[in-house]
């Protein structure tokens, strides 16, 4: 449908009072900040410490994805498969019909073209959001080549339809709400067949940038399934050992599971260097050569907060600096932002304003900072942005990494047999619950290759999918897939290893092996390193790192034989067939 007509009619549907047609520029960005500073929905940041950045808080319901109210609306319910939400797409077009009826009532429609991906990439996709969010415009324009550039690029025929509505249509004469949203009434809907989205209720992260998990996720696997590529919860790092020889890993954590930090990582280790490419999101296709090459879709980074300080990720703080929306993170006296783990505060610093907006009381034991609490800034700020993170070919991808957070069970490191056993352990991640999503935190759940909200279709598929993206390149050219944990604890509940910086010494043996170097141990469970490179690091207790619990690996299985009993006959045989392995394995 021509991009008029559809603005029209989506205009016609939710009667706003104007509409705006975003150009993607500075001046536009500028105006609509300058506005909703005027409504006091945007508080300016101390030009003298963090220029040109704001901060706001959200309402105290809109916080995070909403899992429960995301659905993938294929004509089939099988076609969504057993890990996602499903509603007949008829019936779910009458509950959107009503609910979009004049819901924009009273507020501007804005219209944000985008580009996913870098702008003259083949692999680059453009979609279309309307929105009556101004935070959403803000947020699209950092994380998105947004504007005038995609329009240019726009094919009637192709772009991906995007509706999004906070949900709260104005009265005439009604006062607006600094977060306007609907939290008894949230529905983040896909339709895979049709290429749509629909968004209402939230004006949160994933739930409202609806280019993100929504379209490079939800609906790119889709595509990614039917047209032989990837479209993954990864991001994707430039590694250079000290001889200056550079490789590109790609890591699939689930959310607040580490990528932001492994992407952006100071190694501890001498004369190793990290530059990102990405911190979420990578679209991956095999190249001419049989090598797998990834771009990233995104242009920024909405990336968690709370954790975030000069120890553990200082290329974020730097990022950071200038520029930034804050959303949810406390505000300190002099308009600086502060969050739990960016320094200590000690009894003497003056008070802070709560995520909610309020005095911070920090005897109430509640954090100041929400922990979902998240900065959205531009990718071009990173100090290690890769220098081919816009090449429109994507970059070669050597290693694949999957991991979770896992208090026990799980080695810091082990690697995967052949392709196959790789995508067994994608297909095995289980992951404890954090706050980027609503519910309960720290429960574990399986959450396979970190896509359990992100997949647009069966699960079952998605993992043929994999096993046949296997059979498209040689061994040798594929990349080598890992299996890492950063989360291991002790008794008394702390984490065994230091992660962050540290991290470098897990990267370098994974390089190293990647190279026919790096000497492994086999292990029933994959290859174990021999050793890892510890200088000027004391106290690890590398023994209990790697080791491995053959009782409680026979639990893991018994718990996969059950998960993957979900899936029916839309489970791949290849992947009961490494389980049972396995177990045979481990019975040995
Ligand atoms: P999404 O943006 O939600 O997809 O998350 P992400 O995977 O990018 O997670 P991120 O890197 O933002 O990390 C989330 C939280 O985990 C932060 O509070 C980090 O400080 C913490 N974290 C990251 N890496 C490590 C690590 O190696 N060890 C430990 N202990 N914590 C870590
Ligand atoms: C995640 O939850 O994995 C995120 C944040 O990256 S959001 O964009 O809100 O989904
Ligand atoms: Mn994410």
């Amino acid at each position: 449908m021509p991009l008029k007509t559809w603005i029209d009619e989506i205009a016609a549907l939710c009667c706003p009072k104007r509409v705006h047609l975003c150009d993607g520029s500075q001046e536009e960005f500028d105006a609509i900040a300058a506005e909703m500073v005027r409504s006091g929905v945007l508080v300016p940041l101390n030009p003298h410490k963090r220029p040109h950045s704001f901060w706001c808080h959200s309402h105290p319901d809109d916080v995070a994805r909403v899992e429960e109210n995301t659905f993938i609306c294929s004509q089939k319910k099988e076609d969504a498969g057993p890990t996602n939400n499903w509603k007949d797409p008829l019936e779910m077009k009458q509950i959107l019909k009503k609910l979009f009826h004049g819901c924009m009532k009273g507020r501007t429609m804005y219209v944000i073209p985008y580009c996913m991906g870098p702008l003259h990439s083949p692999f680059s996709r453009i979609g279309v959001e309307i929105t009556d969010s101004p935070y959403v415009v803000l947020n699209m324009k950092i994380m998105t080549r947004m504007g005038k550039t995609a329009l240019e690029r726009l094919d009637a025929a192709s772009f991906i339809p995007g509706v999004h509505s906070v949900g709260v249509p104005l009265q005439p004469g009604q006062k607006d709400v600094p977060w306007p949203c609907n939290p008894m009434n949230r529905w983040i809907v896909h339709f895979p067949e049709e290429r749509a989205i629909w968004s209402y209720g939230s004006g949160y992260g994933g739930n409202a940038l609806l280019g993100k998990k929504c379209f490079a996720l939800r609906i790119a696997s889709t595509l990614a399934h039917k047209e032989g590529w990837l479209a993954e919860h990864m991001l994707i790092v430039g590694i250079t050992n000290p001889a200056g020889e550079k490789k590109y890993f790609a890591a699939a954590f689930p959310s607040a599971c580490g990528k932001t930090n492994l992407a952006m990582l100071t190694p501890t280790l001498p004369g190793w260097k990290i530059e990102c490419v990405g911190d979420d999101i990578a679209w991956m296709h095999f190249g001419a050569d049989g090598r797998l090459y990834a771009i990233n879709p995104e242009a920024g980074y909405f990336g968690v907060a709370p954790g975030t300080s000069f120890k553990t990720n200082p290329n974020a703080m730097r990022t950071i600096a200038h520029d930034t929306i804050f959303t949810n993170v406390a505000l300190t006296e002099d308009k600086d932002v502060w969050w739990e783990g960016m320094e200590i505060l000690s009894a003497s610093s003056p008070p802070l304003t709560s995520w909610l907006g309020t005095p911070y009381d920090p005897a109430s034991g509640k954090p100041a900072a929400y922990p979902n609490a998240r900065f959205t800034v531009s990718a071009k700020q990173c100090p290690i942005y890769d220098k081919e993170a816009e090449n429109p070919q994507g970059v070669p991808i050597s290693a694949i990494l999957f991991g979770g957070r896992r208090a026990s069970t799980v080695p810091l490191v082990f690697e995967s047999f052949n392709w196959n056993h790789g995508v067994f352990l994608g297909a095995s991640v289980s992951s404890e619950t954090t706050a980027a999503s609503k519910g309960e935190m720290g429960r574990l759940r399986h959450d396979p290759f970190a896509m359990l909200p992100f997949c647009g279709y069966n699960m079952g598929d998605y993992f043929a999918h994999w096993l046949e993206m296997g059979r498209k390149s040689s061994s040798e050219k594929l990349p080598r897939i890992y299996y890492v944990n950063w989360f291991q604890k002790d008794n008394a509940g702390q984490f065994l290893w230091p992660g962050f910086g540290d991290n470098s010494r897990v990267l370098k043996w994974i390089f190293e092996r990647t190279d026919h170097k790096g000497e492994a141990i086999d292990s029933p469970i994959g290859r174990l390193p021999k050793t890892l490179d510890l200088h000027g690091l004391q106290g690890i207790n590398l023994d209990r790192l790697l080791s491995v619990d053959r009782n409680a690996w026979l639990g893991e299985c018994d718990e996969l034989f059950g998960y993957f009993k979900l899936f029916g006959d839309r489970l791949p045989q290849g992947l009961m067939e490494e389980l049972k392995a396995l177990r045979g394995r481990l019975e040995q």
